[in-house]
């Protein structure tokens, strides 16, 4: 009886061994070769005569039917090295189920460096969404955002790329005894920054004598989006956009606060849903 249970318990310890091993070793879904990422795009049925390699790839499904789709974004290189720069670059899908490509443009903006792909749903219609970023310099800014739906094969521009990546409008203008007025007229928005820690700078350049009181009419103005986050901040499965802009009291650099917006999709387009001003101090 005893060997018969130690049978049992062996055969038993060997099935949650082997079963795991077995788990362990199920692999995702794999890229197929002409979608890895820089090697060069060679896809059945694309004939090109200009070199194209693969900026960055992904399998998701895109278009809503439950299978799983491959995702790449291309562009045009000198080789296949990483940090190159990259022109004309596409998006290219090749639908899970029927194997067909589909060529997307990510809008007027196609060169640039380090491109990237993300996913997740923000027209709310449970089928993830692509987000395309693209860096026009080597330290990313600016950057370029699209984000196109491709559910049922249909391409929706869900952003406009140059418009959405220009950020807010602020107008930002040096005020006396060391402040700055921010303003937002699409959030009727007004913040005025303590930007005391900036006096001895602002004397010397000139925009202020030593009491603070400006001697020229001095801008300010606000950088595009230095970057963009997907959150989700009312928790109901649909994500939106928070973007972070750098705010300067004077036609400089020096950075006194930042712009935080939250976009949100909603009657098919993105709207501002909140505006937040943060003083930032070096
Ligand atoms: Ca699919
Ligand atoms: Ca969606």
């Amino acid at each position: 009886m005893k060997k018969i249970i130690r049978i049992i318990v062996i055969i038993f310890v060997c099935i949650l061994l082997f079963g795991g091993v077995f788990v362990g070793k199920v692999k995702a879904k794999e890229l197929p070769e002409a979608f890895k990422k820089n090697s060069k795009f060679s896809a059945e049925g694309y004939s090109i005569k200009v070199d194209y390699f693969v900026i960055d790839s992904a399998v998701k499904d895109v278009n809503g039917d439950k299978i799983e789709d491959n995702i790449a974004l291309v562009g045009q290189r000198k080789a296949a090295v990483k940090e190159t720069f990259n022109a004309d670059i596409k998006l290219i899908i090749q639908d899970g189920k029927s194997k067909k490509y589909y060529y997307i443009s990510p809008g007027s903006i196609v060169n640039g460096f380090y491109s990237k792909l993300f996913f997740a749903d923000f027209n709310g219609d449970k089928v993830s969404d692509i987000l395309v970023k693209i860096d026009s310099t080597t330290t990313g800014h600016p950057s370029y955002y699209s984000l196109i739906s491709f559910r049922d094969n249909n391409v929706i521009e869900l952003l406009d790329q140059e418009e959405f990546s220009r950020g807010i409008g602020f107008d930002v203008n040096l005020k006396d005894s060391f402040n700055a007025e921010i303003s937002c007229k699409e959030a009727n928005k007004i913040v005025n920054i303590d930007v005391s820690h900036f006096r001895q700078r602002y004397v010397e350049l000139g925009f202020c004598d030593s009491e603070g009181k400006v001697l020229n009419k001095i801008k300010g103005h606000a950088e595009p989006y230095e970057e963009i986050k997907i959150v989700d901040y009312d928790k109901d499965g649909i994500c939106e956009l928070e973007g972070f802009q750098r705010i300067s009291a004077t036609p400089n650099k020096e950075i006194i606060a930042y712009g935080k917006s939250l976009w949100k999709y909603n009657n098919l387009k993105f709207n501002l849903q909140a505006l937040d001003v943060l003083p930032y101090s070096e």
